[in-house]
């Protein structure tokens, strides 16, 4: 028998409306929620690493100061998505753990190396490109907490890849060996970037649900159908060559056919067998264990000021 509060989220779901953190809610939708945005969470913190490694080494002050802006505004996206996962009633500690140990998700992207400085261009280019097809529909996601952040997410996501697009053009326009390096990087980077969207939809457990939550508005299938479109004339632009053979227009289902995704290849790094997830996990965990003494100084200055102002 439906409940009143039951039925009161299903009329707000139907009617395109937002649920908020004080509505009753299905157990399964909020845990689906925790599960997605603390992955999301996680992968924007994890996200930081493969960059984060390329400032001391930026060609110029311009590219180092535009390239610390970016991986300073993934850790805002971390922040304000831990915020949003924390309104479901998950705490920060909870997360964090989970991420440390080895028990969570993060995006599959992030467990490949980025060797050369053009490895910053493609990810720009393609990881954020990719990112921005997967989270703007995200911004009409129905959960409140969830919609909001990614609105200004998004945002900082199209300069992201703006400048991963510029990075490509310039060395473009360079030597032989630049063009040479763009060109591999994008041959690395590309189909990581098409998993990044999720498995097929015909395997994908968690789409139909939410889908009919709202959470979700297009399948995966749909949203790497719609980046490859993007992708196509940009590529065109850079004069870079997209490492796919089978690429090509197909009149009849409008859209790109291509070659099959390795799969295989998408699943071993999901079960902690890519190129680089150790590596990721433990870089984490040891900056998680060497923040500890600054956790212990705000906190003890937080108790100081709650000191202070009862007896004020
Ligand atoms: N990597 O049923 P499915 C970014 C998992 S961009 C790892 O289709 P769902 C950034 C999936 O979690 C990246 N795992 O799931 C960009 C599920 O496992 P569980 C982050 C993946 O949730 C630039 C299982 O496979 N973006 O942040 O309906 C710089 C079956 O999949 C992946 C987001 O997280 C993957 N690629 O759809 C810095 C966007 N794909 O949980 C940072 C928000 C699938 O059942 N998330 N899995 O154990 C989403 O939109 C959806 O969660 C997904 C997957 C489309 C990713």
């Amino acid at each position: 028998m439906t409940t009143d509060a039951e039925a009161r989220f299903d009329e707000l779901i139907a009617a395109d409306s937002r649920i908020e953190p004080r509505d009753w809610m299905p157990d399964a939708y909020r845990k689906t929620l925790i599960r997605q945005i603390s992955q999301h969470a996680h992968s924007e913190i994890i996200g930081m690493q493969p960059e984060g490694n390329w400032i001391t080494r930026a060609p110029s002050l311009k590219r180092k100061a535009i390239l610390m802006a970016k991986v300073q505004d993934e850790a805002g996206h971390g922040l304000y998505l831990y915020s949003a996962a924390q309104t479901l009633g998950i705490t920060r500690d909870e997360m964090t753990e989970q991420l440390i140990t080895g028990r969570a998700k993060y995006s599959s992207i992030f467990n490949y190396p980025a060797p050369t400085w053009a490895d910053m261009g493609a990810i720009g280019w393609l990881v954020d490109g990719a990112a921005i097809c997967n989270q703007v529909p995200l911004c009409r996601a129905s959960y409140g907490p969830y919609g909001r952040a990614m609105v200004r997410i998004c945002k900082e996501e199209s300069f992201h890849q703006r400048q991963g697009f510029e990075i490509l053009l310039t060395l473009m326009q360079g030597t032989p060996a630049q063009r040479e390096m763009a060109q591999d990087a994008v041959n690395r980077w590309y189909w990581p970037s098409l998993m990044m969207f999720g498995p097929p939809d015909d395997q994908s457990p968690n789409s139909a649900q939410s889908t009919a939550w709202k959470i979700k508005r297009f399948s995966n299938d749909e949203l790497r159908q719609r980046f490859l479109g993007m992708l196509v004339p940009q590529a065109e632009i850079l004069g870079i060559t997209l490492p796919d053979e089978n690429l090509r227009w197909n009149d009849e289902t409008g859209q790109y056919d291509m070659s099959e995704i390795d799969w295989t290849e998408f699943f071993e790094v999901l079960a902690g067998r890519g190129p680089m997830n150790t590596e990721r996990v433990r870089a984490r965990r040891e900056a998680h264990e060497n923040g500890e003494w600054v956790r212990e100084a705000a906190a003890a200055y937080a108790r100081k000021q709650a000191a202070k102002a009862v007896a004020a």
